[in-house]
């Protein structure tokens, strides 16, 4: 229980109990930093925040997950971008967002506990982000719509822990339905919730974490942002999410033709087809098609690794073991370089599928994946 562990750590009783989701992105890959679409869904793995409002402007955070079991404590009004590293940056960035868009909050308490698989590509800081939001949102009274909290986390990550990442993980936190894949525009942040019943299908979906992160993930994110933004500027258009589809060989051809390097032009591909794979897997689950879903994935898998180029060794040894294994589809989920990849399967070839991945990934010498079953959660909720 966060609330007898918040007692232990604080010597009081907290004001209330929340949590928020980590997440599964189902379809749409790096296209929410480019105007896009996604289509996350809530994993019912969440992160508890057990709160307290103090009144005398200190942030004082712990957490059953940090090993050193210290308290940390920080003053408000010394909070700046850069000033603060390790966990504790994700909650003091969301104080220091609220206050810089001038709500009027004050320090708290807060003990976290969470099941959010940690480096496994599952939203993990936008789960913590969120939690921290909606309970200091309902406590200080601020009446937060889910949206711009979601966009508020967002700057915590992008301005105060320095990481430039799109608004899918945050929305998809403080977002989702139980139930339901979230269908977002990340231009217009429009939602649309859309049934994920797996189950009635006699399928499921596995999450494969690999449980390996490439150093390098951090720096190559922010490289293809940058390529995107040039193919963007190179097209004259706001973003990638303006080339439609139909346009994307003449676009091709168009950068081509103005010198632009083949690199961005692969980003480019991959961004223009991968929205279209997003709006066709909606499609398909709308009109009750799930099984129709999996070659699509697979097809988002061939674009990360070879336009996009954000997939690496172990998530094609899942993906390529899974589809040989009787899988209907499979790809990489989250930024890339290690991480999780998403198995769709027929309920009676999963330990299938699962026995082939974990015999491969000893073949290679490599520590055993963890492999769970997904099924769709609630969205960030007060729960206490
Ligand atoms: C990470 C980022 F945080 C998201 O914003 C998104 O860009 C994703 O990588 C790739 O789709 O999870």
């Amino acid at each position: 229980m966060t609330a007898e562990a918040f007692q232990r750590t604080f010597g009081f009783t907290p004001e209330g109990e929340w949590a928020a989701p980590g997440r599964v992105n189902l379809i749409g890959e790096h296209t929410d930093y480019n105007d896009g679409f996604v289509m996350p869904f809530a994993l019912p793995h969440t992160t508890r925040a057990t709160v307290a409002r103090r009144d005398d402007g200190l942030l004082r955070l712990h957490s059953s997950d940090d090993p050193t079991g210290a308290v940390t404590a920080l003053r408000l009004a010394d909070l700046a971008p850069g000033r603060v590293t390790g966990w504790t940056a994700y909650p003091a960035g969301v104080l220091w967002a609220l206050r810089e868009a001038g709500h009027h909050v004050g320090g708290a308490d807060i003990h976290y506990d969470s099941t959010v698989p940690t480096g496994a590509g599952l939203s993990s800081s936008a789960a913590l982000e969120v939690v921290t939001a909606l309970a200091l949102s309902d406590l200080y009274e601020l009446g937060l719509e889910r949206g711009p909290l979601a966009r508020l986390c967002q700057r915590a990550e992008n301005d105060f822990v320095g990481a430039p990442t799109g608004i899918m993980d945050q929305t998809a936190s403080a977002c989702c339905a139980e139930g339901h894949a979230l269908h977002l525009d990340t231009r217009d942040l429009t939602q649309r919730q859309i049934p994920f019943d797996l189950a009635a299908a006699g399928l499921r979906l596995l999450v494969v974490d690999t449980r390996v992160k490439h150093a390098h993930s951090d720096g190559a994110y922010g490289d293809r942002r940058r390529g995107c933004e040039a193919g963007a500027a190179a097209l004259g258009v706001p973003a990638l999410r303006d080339i439609p589809y139909d346009e994307l060989d003449a676009a091709l051809r168009r950068l081509e033709a103005g010198g632009t390097g083949e690199e961005v032009r692969r980003l480019v591909r991959h961004i223009v087809t991968e929205n279209r794979r997003v709006t066709r897997v909606a499609a398909l689950l709308e009109a009750g098609d799930p099984r129709a879903v999996g070659p699509l994935l697979t097809e988002g898998h061939a674009s990360l690794r070879d336009d996009f180029r954000v997939s690496c060794a172990e998530l094609d040894l899942v993906v390529d073991t899974a589809l040989d294994a009787g899988a209907l589809g499979a790809r990489m989920t989250g930024g890339g370089f290690g991480g999780s990849a998403i198995v769709l399967a027929e309920n009676a070839s999963t330990d299938k599928v699962t026995e082939a991945i974990t015999a491969a990934f000893t073949t290679k010498g490599w520590a055993a994946p963890r492999v769970f079953t997904a099924t769709p959660g609630a969205g960030a909720r007060r729960i206490g």
